[in-house]
């Protein structure tokens, strides 16, 4: 581990062009559940590809808005951890740093980044399914803490339901996001890749796009995942402990001089 910490380290100190790209990871040490099991409780019995879809809402929509108010509430009530702190200090020790994010979460900006490139949308930002119109984010609904069923509010627009700023599956990524994200692969010399399984496209593209594209990809996960294939060093081990472990390491706390 401390060769990849220190080739890792050499990598953010000397690159000139830096993709962060984060994933449902970089916030579970928030309390922020990951994708794959962001269904505890209530939504156990619900696999979360199957409540993230349109057809999903279009039949339920209670019980969709109800996951996602849930969700919003967990947020709400969740902190920034030193990994996203972490990354707000890349961003600004690091030229041209670029954050691209899959996460949907608001962790980021409160930890300080920049806003980043949202590749699938945000729980802050709701929407008329009708007119699009942008909702304004409402009190938080209701319920227990297991979560639970909700009407979505309609819109004042068009009366249409409002549903959640998010991308689901089957739905296009916002284009100007992924034209983003692709130019940013494209040209860095450094992906460092935090907290993402790397099955989801088509996000899960853009690590490789700069592995392919010659940039040095760092991977820091507790888990294998298949972006271990494209990894140029893996770091394994969580956002909280090893993304603070790498900005000590390429930029060391000069010691303090005794005055
Ligand atoms: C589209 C928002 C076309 C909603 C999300 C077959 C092959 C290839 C593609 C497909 C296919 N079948 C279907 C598709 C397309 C589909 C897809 O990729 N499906 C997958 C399941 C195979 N993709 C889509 O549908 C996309 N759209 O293709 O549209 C199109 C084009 C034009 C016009 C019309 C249509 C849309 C995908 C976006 C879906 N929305 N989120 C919401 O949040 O509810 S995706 C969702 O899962 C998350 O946002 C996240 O981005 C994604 C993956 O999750 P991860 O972030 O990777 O998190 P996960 O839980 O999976 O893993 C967590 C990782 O963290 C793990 O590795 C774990 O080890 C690690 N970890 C845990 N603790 C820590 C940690 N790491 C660090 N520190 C820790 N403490
Ligand atoms: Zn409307």
């Amino acid at each position: 581990m401390r060769q990849s910490m220190d080739v890792a380290a050499q990598a953010l100190r000397e690159a000139q062009a830096v993709v962060v790209f984060t994933g449902a990871g970089m916030s579970a040490e928030s309390g922020v559940p990951t994708f794959r099991d962001a269904l505890t409780g209530l939504w156990e019995r619900f696999d979360a590809t199957e409540l993230a879809t349109p057809e999903a809402f279009a039949r339920d929509p209670d019980l969709v808005w109800g996951w996602y108010e849930w969700r919003r509430a967990m947020v709400m009530r969740a902190r920034p951890n030193p990994g996203h702190v972490a990354v707000a200090t890349i961003a600004a020790q690091a030229p041209g740093c670029v954050l691209v994010t899959q996460n949907v979460d608001d962790l980021h900006e409160r930890a300080g980044s920049r806003p980043p490139i949202r590749l699938h949308g945000s729980l802050f930002a709701p929407r008329c399914s009708g007119c699009a119109t942008a909702a304004v984010m409402g009190e938080l609904a209701d319920q227990p803490a297991e979560g639970g069923p909700v009407p979505p509010p309609r819109c004042e627009n068009c009366g249409a339901r409002i549903r959640p700023g998010v991308v689901w599956f089957g739905e296009a990524l916002p284009e100007a996001s992924l034209v983003d994200a692709v130019a940013a692969a494209r040209t860095c010399d450094l992906l460092i890749t935090v907290g993402t399984s790397g099955v989801v496209y088509p996000a899960a593209e853009i690590p490789r796009l700069a592995a392919r594209s010659g940039a040095t990809v760092v991977q820091i996960n507790p888990q294998r995942t298949p972006l271990d294939e494209v990894a140029t060093v893996n770091l394994p081990g969580t956002a909280a402990s090893v993304l603070p472990a790498l900005v000590d390491a390429a930029w060391p706390v000069p010691p303090r001089t005794s005055v």
